[in-house]
C-alpha cells in the first residue's frame, strides 16, 4: 500500500517497538496521521530515535494501551508489528470485518525501487543476509541489510541504495502480500515459534509465501518443506514467475542442483554446475550448516554478474556473526563457543554437530513449545554433560533422560560457566547453544551471549 493509497484512511499503528517507530516515522514523513496502540509500557520510550533516524512526534496521535475489538473496528487500516499475532482477538475481529491489516514490509514493498534479495528460514537467516551483503559490498555494490536482522526495512529506504538484502521472519511474511523480490530463499524449516502456529506445516506454508512474485527463486533441494506445493504454484501470485529462472542448491554430492559439493582426493569443493569455486576448508565458519549457508549465498547471487574471483573472495573473507557458533576461548585444551543465537532445536543440533570433540552443552530458557526429545540422538553421540538453565531446564532434562552421563542445573550464567569449567577437560568443547529463547533470564540473546563471554573471560583472569 503506497502513501497515496493511505491518504484519507483512518490508520491504527499496533506495537511500538522497532517496527512501530519506523512505521510512524515513515507515515509522518508522508504527512499521514495515525493513532497508536501498544499493550505494554513501550510508549514512554517510543519516540526516541537512534543516531541515524529522525525522532517521531506522537503529539497528534491518540495513544491506546488496550487493543480491543471495539478499537480496531474504528480504523480502515491496521499497521501491525510482527510480534503481535494476527490471531490476537482484536486483530482477528478486524480481519473478519475486512479491515486491512498489513505490516511494515508491505509498505516497504510498495515503494522500494531497487532489487530486493529476500531471505527467510528457521535458521541461518542473519548469517546468510550478512554474507550476501558482505560479498556484494566487497564487489563494490551498495547493498544494504535490513528487516528482521534489527534494522526495520522502512528505515533503510534510500535513493543511494543499489539493492536491499532483506531478512524476513514468518511473522513479517504473514502481513506481506505484494513483495516482488529479485531473488528469494527459504533456507530451511524446523520447529520454531510453535507457540504461534498450529502446526509445522502451517509455519512452513507462511515461510514459502516469500516466493510469491519472485524473479529468481532459490530452493534448498535438501529440505522438502521449503518447496512449493502444486497447489501453491497454481496460485495467481506465482503466475508471473518464470520457473526457468529457479536455482537450487544441495549438500548432496552429484545431485542435479546447480550449487552443490564435490569431493576429490579427500577435499570437498563448493561447485557451480559441477565446476569448483572454493574448497570448503577456505570458509571461516564451522560446520556443514555453514557450508549450506555458503551454497545459499552463491545461489542468491547467481543472477548478479559477479566474477568467480569476487565470489571466492567474498565467501572466504566472511568471518561470521557474533553469538553464532563463535569461538571465544581456546585454553588448557578446552574450546569455548558462544552460540547464544541457537534459539531452537535444529540450530542447537547443527552447532553440536559442528564441534570437534566431546561437548559440554549449556542449554535452556524458554522452549517455545518445542519437543526436546528430537535432540536425543545427537546428544547421545556427542554431548558428555548438560548444564541446564532457565524456565524449561527440567523439561529438557526429562526429554533427554538417559542420553547423557551428567546433568547439572545452574541458576545463572555465572553458575553455568563455573560448573562447565569444573567438568570439562583437555579436548572438550563447552558450547552455549540454548535451543531456547532467552527472555526468562535475559533481555535478549545478545545479552545472554555477552554474559557468557564475560564469565568465560573471568575464568582466564
Ligand atoms: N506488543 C503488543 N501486543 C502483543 C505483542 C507485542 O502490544 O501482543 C507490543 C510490545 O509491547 C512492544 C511492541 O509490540 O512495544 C514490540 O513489537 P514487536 O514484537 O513486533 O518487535 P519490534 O521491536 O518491532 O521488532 C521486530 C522483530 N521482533 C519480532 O518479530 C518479535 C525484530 O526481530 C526485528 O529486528 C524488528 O521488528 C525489525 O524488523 C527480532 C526477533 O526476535 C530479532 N524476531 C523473531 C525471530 O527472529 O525469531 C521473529
Ligand atoms: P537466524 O537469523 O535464522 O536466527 P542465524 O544466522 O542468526 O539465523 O543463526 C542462528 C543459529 O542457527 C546459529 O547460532 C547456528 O547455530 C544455527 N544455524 C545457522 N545456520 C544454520 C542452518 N543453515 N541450519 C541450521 N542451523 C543453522
Amino acid at each position: 500500500m503506497t502513501p497515496e493509497q493511505l491518504q484519507n484512511k483512518k490508520i491504527l499503528l499496533v506495537g511500538l517497538g522497532l517496527t512501530g517507530v519506523s512505521v510512524a516515522r515513515y507515515l509522518q514523513m508522508h504527512e499521514l496521521s495515525f493513532d497508536v496502540a501498544d499493550e505494554s509500557a513501550g510508549w514512554e520510550n517510543a519516540n526516541q530515535s537512534n543516531d541515524e533516524t529522525k525522532p517521531v512526534d506522537f503529539s497528534n496521535s491518540v495513544k491506546h494501551d488496550v487493543l480491543s475489538v471495539e478499537l480496531c473496528m474504528q480504523y480502515d487500516v491496521i499497521l501491525l508489528s510482527p510480534g503481535v499475532p494476527r490471531a490476537h482477538p482484536a486483530i482477528a475481529a478486524a480481519l473478519e470485518n475486512k479491515v486491512s491489516v498489513i505490516g511494515d514490509i508491505e509498505l516497504f514493498a510498495s515503494v522500494a525501487t531497487k532489487p530486493i534479495i529476500a531471505v527467510t528460514g528457521s535458521n541461518g537467516k542473519s548469517t546468510v543476509v550478512s554474507w550476501v551483503a558482505a560479498v556484494l559490498q566487497q564487489a563494490g555494490q551498495a547493498a544494504v541489510l535490513c528487516g528482521n536482522i534489527g534494522k526495520p526495512a522502512l528505515d533503510a529506504l534510500s535513493e543511494s541504495v543499489a539493492m536491499y538484502v532483506l531478512e524476513l521472519s514468518s511473522y513479517q511474511l504473514e502481513s506481506t502480500s505484494s513483495l516482488k523480490s529479485f531473488s528469494a530463499v527459504v533456507l530451511n524449516v524446523s520447529d520454531d515459534h510453535m507457540d504461534r502456529y498450529a502446526s509445522l506445516a502451517e509455519y512452513a506454508k507462511v515461510k514459502r509465501t516469500i516466493y510469491r512474485h519472485c524473479i529468481h527463486r532459490v530452493f534448498n533441494a535438501d529440505d522438502k518443506q521449503t518447496h512449493l506445493t502444486a497447489q501453491e504454484s497454481a496460485q495467481p501470485a506465482y503466475g508471473s514467475v518464470d520457473a526457468s529462472n529457479d536455482v537450487s542448491y544441495s549438500l548432496v554430492e552429484n545431485s542435479s542442483a546447480r550449487y552443490t559439493l564435490k569431493t576429490e582426493q579427500n577435499e570437498t569443493f563448493l561447485c557451480r554446475d559441477q565446476q569448483r569455486v572454493l574448497n570448503t576448508v577456505e570458509l571461516q565458519l564451522p560446520g556443514m550448516h555453514n557450508v549450506a549457508n555458503a551454497l545459499a549465498v552463491m545461489s542468491l547471487l547467481d543472477a548478479f554478474a559477479l566474477t568467480n574471483q569476487q565470489l571466492r573472495e567474498g565467501l572466504m573473507s566472511f568471518s561470521g556473526l557474533v553469538h553464532r557458533t563463535q569461538l571465544i576461548r581456546d585454553a588448557n585444551g578446552v574450546r569455548w563457543y558462544n552460540d547464544s543465537k541457537g534459539t531452537n532445536i535444529d540450530a542447537c543440533e547443527k552447532a553440536i554437530l559442528a564441534m570437534n570433540g566431546p561437548v559440554v552443552l549449556i542449554a535452556g530458557g524458554l522452549g517455545k513449545g518445542a519437543d526436546f526429545s528430537e535432540l536425543r540422538n545427537t546428544v547421545r553421540q556427542q554431548v558428555k554433560a548438560l548444564v541446564l538453565i532457565g524456565r524449561d531446564a527440567q523439561l529438557i532434562a526429562d526429554a533427554l533422560d538417559g542420553c547423557v552421563e551428567a546433568v547439572h542445573f545452574a541458576n545463572s550464567m555465572a553458575d553455568a560457566v563455573h560448573i562447565s569449567a569444573g567438568i570439562s577437560c583437555n579436548g572438550d568443547v563447552v558450547l552455549l547453544s540454548p535451543a531456547c529463547a532467552s527472555f526468562d533470564m535475559f533481555k535478549n540473546f545478545e545479552v545472554r551471549g555477552e554474559q557468557f563471554v564475560a564469565e568465560v573471560e573471568r575464568l582466564a583472569a
